[in-house]
């Protein structure tokens, strides 16, 4: 019983000291905060977090000198990416403002989240 206690208690610590992963109960971290867009970039680039996965990487510009990847799985060619992709095209087109999350490790060197907020309201 006694080893059992110990495993447990070693695995809670091993959980403990991992970095915050993306999780249903992740609440990530505001990486940027009512923004414009100032440019995107799309395709095959080379320096940033995740790399250029297959020419499916996307970079967002901020006006504030941000400059951020989409995350590497919710880029061009993942499912999810695309919501994501749409909603930077619509905000850089209307010209809205937005603000983004990073919830994979939580270090806002990428982000998968993103608001659009309204310009006029
Ligand atoms: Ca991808
Ligand atoms: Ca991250």
């Amino acid at each position: 019983m006694k080893s059992i206690s110990k495993v447990l208690a070693g695995s809670l610590l091993l959980a403990a000291a991992l970095p915050a992963a993306a999780t249903d109960r992740n609440p990530g971290v505001q990486c940027v905060d009512g923004q414009y867009i100032s440019q995107i970039d799309f395709g095959y680039i080379t320096n940033i977090q995740g790399g250029p996965d297959w020419a499916n990487a996307v970079v967002v510009h901020f006006a504030n000198g941000t400059v951020l990847p989409v995350n590497v799985h919710y880029n061009h060619n993942d499912a999810g990416g695309r919501n994501i992709i749409e909603a930077l095209r619509m905000a850089f087109t209307t010209r809205s403002p937005v603000s983004v999350w990073d919830h994979d490790h939580n270090n806002c060197d990428d982000f998968d989240m993103v608001r659009v907020v309204s310009s006029t309201f």
